[in-house]
């Protein structure tokens, strides 16, 4: 990991017209960062003051999973939708937390696709520990109708892929071909600073992240694999899958979420949460798989279809892999 001298860190907005202005195949990419970045640097002070403004707890209502809708679930939602959609280049958003595909425009403008998870890891928010937010974004093909089909594209179609983590920093990763670059929120001025570039997860795998508690409900092959990996690796859990990984990118570390007999698809979802990490992670140098093939190949039939995920370091992620297929 390289950092870079204060003197020398460009802004976001700096590094964004650098990098992909001029390059046709990222058209609108620019202003669907700075969207990004902008909804993140309101969602981040929001987190910062749920406590003391009172607005941590339940909504009462339930989202497309069954699950309870946290209060700062819904506004990181409707708040990236917003700016997303002021952007003026999205045609379509797909979120965690809202079932239907929203249709933003129909303009040749409107050239890309945003789906997400606003807030993962939401059981973690009012025990103050590490959440965030997951990007992965399409191309609108010419001519495409703005219909619900837009949110069925395979992860490999993904033209860039984001995160952000609302930890003891806030950071934003940001991936395009062959290129990871990292930004830490400057809380005085309010903006992203290059912090961390051309992320490459380490070669050397030190911890495997998983859910141990569920260990029972594995069958045999998947228990065969966790046994190895405990017995090579530190096991480090925060239980937001963002924040899990973005530990992993940085030290070097596999996470996996399988399924089980009663859950064959396991927990994590394939559009929002699975595809934008493994485009992340491929780009710099790692993998990710379902228990059957690469995350990026999966045809998705349905935009809140759950996957089996096995993410982080490539050899270590294909030889579980193997474990798991073969037992
Ligand atoms: P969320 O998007 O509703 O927050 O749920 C997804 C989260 C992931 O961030 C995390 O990896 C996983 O659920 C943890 O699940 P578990 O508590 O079963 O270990
Ligand atoms: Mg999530």
């Amino acid at each position: 990991m390289t950092l870079i001298k204060p003197s020398k860190r460009p802004t976001l907005s700096n590094y964004a017209a650098d990098a992909w202005s001029d390059d046709s195949r990222y058209e609108g990419l620019n202003a669907i960062v700075q969207a990004i970045a902008d909804g993140a640097d309101q969602i981040e002070e929001k987190i910062r003051a749920a406590t003391l403004a009172d607005i941590i707890g339940t909504s009462g209502e339930v989202n497309v999973q069954g699950e309870i809708v946290q209060y700062l679930d819904t506004a990181a939602s409707d708040t990236f939708v917003d700016v997303l959609s002021k952007s003026g280049r999205v045609a379509a958003i797909g979120s965690e937390e809202i079932e239907e595909t929203v249709i933003v425009g129909d303009s040749l403008q409107h050239n890309l696709i945003v789906q997400m998870d606003p807030l993962d890891g939401s059981s973690n928010i009012d025990v103050a520990v590490s959440i965030g937010s997951i990007f992965g974004i399409w191309l609108r093909g010419d001519g495409e109708p703005a219909t619900d089909d837009l949110l069925l594209k395979r992860g490999s179609q993904q033209v860039a892929a984001a995160y952000v983590v609302y930890g003891s920093s806030t950071v934003m990763v940001v991936a395009v071909e062959n290129s990871v670059q990292g930004f830490t929120l400057d809380p005085e001025a309010r903006q992203f600073i290059l912090t961390h570039p051309d992320l490459r997860i380490p070669e050397k795998c030190s911890v495997y992240s998983a859910n141990e508690g569920n260990f029972n409900k594995l069958d045999e092959a998947t228990q065969k694999a966790f046994i190895e990996l405990r017995e090579k690796y530190s096991l480090r859990y925060v239980g937001s899958l963002v924040a899990d990984f973005h530990r992993n990118l940085l030290k070097g570390g596999i996470f996996l979420y399988p399924g089980d007999p009663k859950s064959p698809e396991g927990k994590l979802r394939l559009q929002y949460e699975a595809n934008p990490l493994g485009f992340i992670a491929e780009q710099a140098g790692g993998a990710a798989y379902s228990d059957k093939q690469r995350i990026m190949d999966i045809q998705p039939e349905h935009p809140h279809e759950r996957t089996p995920l096995i993410i982080g370091n490539k050899d270590v992620v294909e030889q579980t892999m193997t474990i798991i297929n073969k037992g």
